[in-house]
């Protein structure tokens, strides 16, 4: 394993940023400090004028993903690839099991899929469907494979969706291990219904999308699973908050002190729902996720989430498919396969909108593309710090570096660019993985299969245990 030694830049960290030299060795970080000098043969990166942050980590993304009749065009090479181009290191991706298929087979599946990953990866485990052997199979996934979180799907009926028995015994369940439950926020009933009426309507190009996804659908979901997640006192992480109601939802319930977290992705931060109204059917069509991208005055809404401390991380949701894939929904919009891009252009897109406007410090960027996920979901500080004993995942940020994002130049095999034309101020220089060199000015150097996958511990177990130690001991249960 190489050695490579940062010189001259500007550690930042979640906390605060510092002139330090950064010396890695062996994949780990081994010293951060002033005046570093090299050992033999190390590498040396000159980072003057630049900023040394920890590797980005995308905690929601969709690589080779079978969904609505076909599968994304990234799988887990391609995809990783992309992500470390734009300085992300650490992917967090799902296993979803189709409803009544057992959900270690289906962790199985996607453990073989994610072998070709280039950076490292971790998965949150979608629950479908609810009996024992999910209950039992929980327990195992959380005290045998290291996973820490899993993921309810509150839309996509007859489909992954979630009904309320399914929400409630699951996030006990969460409750019991030390997990972190999550939810996609949208009421599938209500999607359901809307999707038929608009059709009904004689709407069926992908103007009807939005339509069929009002800002309310999300609203009435956000408060629903953190109104059960309240009552059963199980912290919960709501991913891509898309609206102001359901950023509303999460405050209100955080200024009385429950643990909710929000999760935006970026592509919410700065795209608005005029897209859908694009004359040419491939553009708005390749916009077509969910939740959609929102009425203007949302995105404004989102950033302050993210200044205030009520929203926690960024994302992508990283789900591509092709203009021949999207054409699927040609006459009917429900059958566009929801999903866009991003994995790529996330950090830069957020660091050009975010700190280059003042909306956010470097030190908050770090921590809303990388620390904070790896804080919520267990793995800090082996990731999302430049601190001795981390893994060496780096990232050298030019803030002078420009780029006009593009389609055309995106490491991702989508066809289309949710950013495109975009020029960002503020782009990494040098991807570090592992301790090696995958990125530098522009050279990308991935290699298939060099990903690890990264166990997550369940937060303290204390917690269950002395809860439930609390309720032996109550007066009435002791015994006279
Ligand atoms: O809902 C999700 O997160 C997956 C199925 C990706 N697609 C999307 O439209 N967000
Ligand atoms: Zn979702
Ligand atoms: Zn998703």
């Amino acid at each position: 394993m190489s050695s490579i030694l940062i010189k001259g830049g500007t550690v930042v960290n979640a906390d605060r940023s510092f002139g330090a030299d950064v010396l890695s060795q062996d994949g780990k970080i081994v010293a951060v400090g002033e005046n570093l000098t090299a050992p033999a043969g190390a590498t040396v990166v000159d980072a003057l004028g630049q900023y040394v942050i920890p590797g980005g980590i995308d905690p929601h993304t969709h690589m080779q993903l079978p969904f609505m009749g076909t599968t994304t065009m990234d799988d887990f090479f391609t995809g990783t690839a992309a992500g470390m181009a734009g300085g992300t290191t650490t992917i967090i991706d799902f296993v979803i099991p189709n409803p009544q298929q057992n959900i270690m087979e289906a962790y199985q599946t996607w453990r073989g899929w994610a072998e070709k990953a280039a950076s490292d990866y971790s998965f949150h485990v979608a629950v479908t469907w609810w009996d024992d052997s999910v209950r039992r199979d929980m327990g195992t996934l959380v005290q045998n494979e290291g996973v820490n979180s899993f993921k309810h799907f509150m839309a996509y009926k007859n489909a992954i969706m979630c009904d309320d028995e399914t929400l409630v015994n699951s996030f006990k369940r969460c409750m019991e291990l030390g997990a972190m439950p999550t939810v996609h926020a949208e009421n599938g009933e209500l999607v359901f219904l809307l999707q038929r009426q608009i059709a009904e309507m004689g709407i069926t190009g992908p103007e009807g999308h939005p339509l069929s996804r009002p800002t309310g659908v999300e609203g009435e979901a956000a408060n629903r699973a953190i109104a059960i997640a309240d009552v059963l006192n199980v912290p919960i992480y709501v991913v891509h908050v898309s609206c102001i109601e359901a950023a509303e939802a999460i405050a209100r319930a955080r200024a009385r002190g429950q643990r909710v977290y929000g999760e935006v992705l970026a592509g919410h931060l700065v795209v608005d729902d005029s897209v859908y109204r694009h004359p040419d059917f491939a553009t708005a069509a390749a916009h077509v996720m969910s939740p959609p991208f929102r009425p203007k005055g949302n995105q404004e809404f989102l950033w302050r989430g993210l200044q205030s401390g009520n929203l926690h991380t960024t994302a992508t949701d990283h789900c591509t498919f092709c203009a021949a894939q999207k054409a699927a929904g040609k006459d009917d919009f429900s059958k566009i396969p929801n999903g866009c891009g991003g994995v790529e252009e996330r950090m830069a897109v957020i660091w050009d909108a975010g700190v280059n406007t003042g909306r956010l410090t470097p030190s908050e960027f770090v921590a809303v593309t990388s620390a904070n996920t790896a804080r919520l979901f267990n793995i800090y500080p082996q990731k999302g710090s430049v601190s001795v004993g981390a893994d060496a995942d780096l990232v050298v940020w030019d803030p002078a570096g420009t780029k006009t994002l593009s389609a055309k130049t995106q490491h991702s095999k989508g066809d289309f660019n949710i950013f495109e034309g975009r020029t960002v101020r503020g782009i990494p220089s040098h991807t570090i993985s592992q301790g090696e060199l995958v990125l530098v000015q522009g050279d990308l150097r991935a290699v298939q299969g060099k990903g690890r996958y990264i166990k997550r511990a369940p937060f303290s177990s204390n917690f269950a245990a002395n809860k439930l130690r609390a309720e032996t001991m109550a007066p009435s249960a002791v015994k006279r």
